[in-house]
């Protein structure tokens, strides 16, 4: 019996884990260690452990399918992607948009982009950073000139204290977490601020459990108590950054102080000192942060909040410190950076400006030129300009997402999606979405392609393919340039190799220039940014200036509001959602493996013991969770481990949808959608089985 083993990096969450699948006649049978990367050192979570077992699903799509009134028929290629071409070209550049995959390498999102950008010359283009961490980069981009994680994810250990609001670390990204578990063995001290006791707060030292959209709140406080007992680092301040003064003033007003906002955050007034003791001392903190504090109407607010705090106490490039918005998908990070998005060309360059414009039309070489210099609709507004009788947008091509579940308000998105005259899907599976395709076209997944994807901490890496794609399938990258071809743009679409696909977008993207294929082949990668040839790559972001033109780190006055969908009377429980360690997103790949499903296979809703008493609801109870918007059936939970007045429920489970979430935030400037805080009220259904 032979065995053979490619070294890849794992599918799911953006810590990025390298490790070994293990192939045998063809099938890849299960996963192997691989030890020498400095990410996980050979350690992976459960879902990296059996992450095989969907690649030989046999519900994976083989042939591409055209849909003829309610029933999909088998095509092969060469039908599909003529009718595609054909759909396509009867469109203006602005009747169609594009969304692109967090799940796929850095090689398809950019020539997805680039196809959006130079052969349907439309400007819109998104993907799912939109409703994942767009409050980072609104928020860190105006603080530090640059949004992306500041320090790399072996120097978490470093730390001597750690910060962690609205990341679920040991649960979402599991080898992270072994950082934290390392720095504390050194004898760091972790702070957890969540409403639930979830696994990380098992391990904190302080655990803040406080009401969930309270985290200006939260971090005002602390920043005045710091000030008061003069734990600021002043130095820092005045050579590093700027508009320190305003920040200064709103969080020592009197709302602020421990004893009026420790009651409302839900917590005492010597959880808020202590965390400020242990901040404002430390001689290196980090913060971690995740969706508990993007995903809110406040999301930028509590962003650029952690920044303050981090710039006030000097905690900024140097080892062991820094703001670390842990990324989620395995490749948001890349897909970001290559220009999947409505505001930003690859490397950042502005949409809007003229220069960053010119420059990418005549690197490309479009003889009929690119799309006009504007923004595009992020993916929200593109669901809202999907609704009624005239939709603006008439045609979607969508890459690797799955909206239907993921989005905030499912009656919405079908709705939209049924508006559209023309869409096209592009899938491993034949998901919800797919549902309302005219065409589905079937693609390779990663095991089945090669290509690099950038993680949470900006590190450049290989997949590698493993076995071949199953039926027809083929990679994201061969299928959109067999499009563009059919369009007539084969000359700007002609690849050697995914090696060649990569040469390209280093010359594209300024902070991937300095890489090769060979670079970022090698156990380690590469942290961007590495501007040349011979330059080591950057793990520590800000070691002696920000990114801003003149250097300095941005500090900004904010304001606690509360969040838009409030308890009253009728909903008198908050909702939050988010995740479980065993399920990935709206669960199309965990749902198919079985040591997973094994764990859970079914969405349900947590709630406080004291409130279920009230309500009369045990475990096991068969509930109607009602929303604003809408309502849906689901079992109970009974924990101790949530906060009382909230409840919790994990998105993976299409069954049990927990769409009908409040609309996108009132907060016009990055658009997210308040995932974590919904008001609700329960009522009983049916007893518990006995
Ligand atoms: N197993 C698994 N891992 C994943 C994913 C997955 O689907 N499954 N998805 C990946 C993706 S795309 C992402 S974006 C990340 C997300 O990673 P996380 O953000 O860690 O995950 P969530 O469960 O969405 O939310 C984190 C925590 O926020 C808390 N929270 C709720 N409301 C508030 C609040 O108002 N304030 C604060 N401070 N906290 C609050 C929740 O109780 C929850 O424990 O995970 C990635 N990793
Ligand atoms: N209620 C609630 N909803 C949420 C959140 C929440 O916390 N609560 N979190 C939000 C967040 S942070 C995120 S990131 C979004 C995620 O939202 P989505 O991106 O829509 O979620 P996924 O399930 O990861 O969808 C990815 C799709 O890509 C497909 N795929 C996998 N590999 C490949 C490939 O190689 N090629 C192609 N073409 N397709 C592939 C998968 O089968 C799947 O259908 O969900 C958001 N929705
Ligand atoms: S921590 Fe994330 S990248 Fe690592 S094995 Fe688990 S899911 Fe995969
Ligand atoms: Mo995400």
């Amino acid at each position: 019996m032979t065995f053979t083993q490619v070294t890849t990096t794992c599918p799911y969450c953006s810590t990025g884990c390298s490790l070994n699948l293990v192939i045998q006649d063809g099938k890849v049978i299960g996963t192997a260690p691989y030890y020498r990367s400095p990410v996980n050192e050979g350690r992976i979570c459960p879902k990296g452990t059996y992450c095989h077992q969907f690649i030989q699903n046999p519900d994976r799509l083989k042939k591409p399918l055209i849909r003829k009134g309610d029933i999909f028929y088998e095509a092969d290629w060469d039908a599909a992607l003529d009718l595609i071409s054909r759909r396509f070209a009867a469109y203006q550049p602005d009747e169609m948009a594009v969304l692109t995959s967090a799940r796929c390498s850095n090689e398809d999102n950019y020539l997805a982009m680039k196809f959006a950008r130079g052969v349907l010359k439309t400007r819109h283009i998104d993907h799912c950073a939109r409703i994942c961490h767009a409050a980072t980069m609104v928020g860190l981009f105006l603080a530090f000139g640059c949004s992306a994680m500041t320090n790399s994810i072996p120097d978490i250990g470093e730390s001597d204290c750690i910060f962690c609001l609205g990341s679920n670390t040991l649960e979402q990204h599991p080898l992270i977490g072994r950082q934290i578990i390392k720095a504390r063995a050194r004898g760091a001290r972790l702070i957890y601020a969540d409403p639930r006791f979830t696994p990380t707060a098992v391990q904190s030292d302080l655990f803040i459990q406080f009401y969930s959209g309270s985290d200006v709140l939260l971090l005002n406080s602390i920043m005045g108590e710091i000030i008061r007992n003069g734990w600021e680092d002043n130095s820092f301040i005045s050579e590093r950054t700027a508009k320190y003064e305003s920040v200064r003033k709103v969080v020592l007003q009197k709302r602020y102080e421990p004893e009026i906002a420790g009651p409302l955050c839900g917590v005492t007034p010597e959880i808020i000192r202590t965390t400020a003791e242990w901040i404002g001392n430390a001689e290196r903190c980090t913060v971690l942060y995740a969706m508990g504090i993007t995903q809110q109407t406040a999301g930028v607010d509590n962003v650029r909040s952690i920044a303050n705090l981090m710039m006030l106490t000097g905690n900024m490039g140097r080892p062991g410190t820094g703001v670390n918005a842990l990324r989620g998908q395995n490749n948001v990070q890349g897909a970001c950076d290559v220009g999947c998005l409505p505001n930003f060309f690859p490397g950042y360059g502005k949409v809007s400006d003229g220069a960053a414009h010119r420059t990418l039309a005549r690197q490309w070489g479009f003889p009929n030129g690119i799309c006009e210099p504007r923004e595009g609709y992020d993916i929200n507004t593109l669901f809202e300009r999907l609704k009624g009788n005239s939709p603006e947008i008439k045609a979607m091509y969508l890459i690797g997402e799955n909206p239907v579940v993921s989005e905030p308000d499912p009656a919405a998105v079908k709705e939209g999606l049924s508006n559209l005259e023309f869409l096209v899907v592009q899938d491993i599976f034949f998901t919800e979405t797919c549902q309302h395709a005219d065409v589905v076209l079937p693609a390779a997944c990663w095991a089945e392609k090669e290509g690099t994807q950038t993680n949470t901490e900006r590190r450049v890496q290989r997949i590698r393919k493993a076995i071949p794609p199953p039926g027809d399938a083929k990679p994201d990258t061969e299928i959109i340039c067999a499009l563009a071809a059919k369009m007539g743009f084969a000359e700007q679409f002609t690849y050697t190799d995914t090696r060649d696909i990569f040469n390209e977008l280093c010359t594209v993207i300024p902070q991937y220039r300095g890489m090769t294929w060979d670079r970022v082949s090698k156990p380690e990668g590469i942290c961007w940014p590495c501007p040349e040839p011979n330059h080591p790559g950057t793990p520590i972001l800000y070691t002696d200036r920000f990114s801003h033109p003149d250097g300095k780190g941005v500090f900004y006055p904010v304001d606690w509001k509360e969040p838009s969908d409030l308890p009253d009377k009728k909903y008198p429980l908050r909702l939050t959602t988010g995740r479980l360690i065993w399920h990935w997103q709206s669960g199309t790949m965990t749902r198919r493996c079985k040591n997973l499903t094994d764990e859970v296979n079914e969405g349900y809703l947590e709630m406080n013991p004291t409130d279920a008493e009230s309500l009369k609801v045990r475990s096991g109870d068969l509930i109607k969770v009602s929303f604003r918007r809408g309502s849906l059936l689901c079992k109970a939970r009974v924990v101790r481990d949530i906060k009382k007045g909230t409840t919790f429920m994990p998105f993976h489970f299409i069954e049990r949808a927990t769409g009908n979430l409040p609309e996108d935030s009132p907060d016009s400037l990055p658009r997210m959608s308040e995932y974590k805080v919904a008001a609700i009220s329960i009522e009983k259904i049916q007893d518990a089985e006995p």
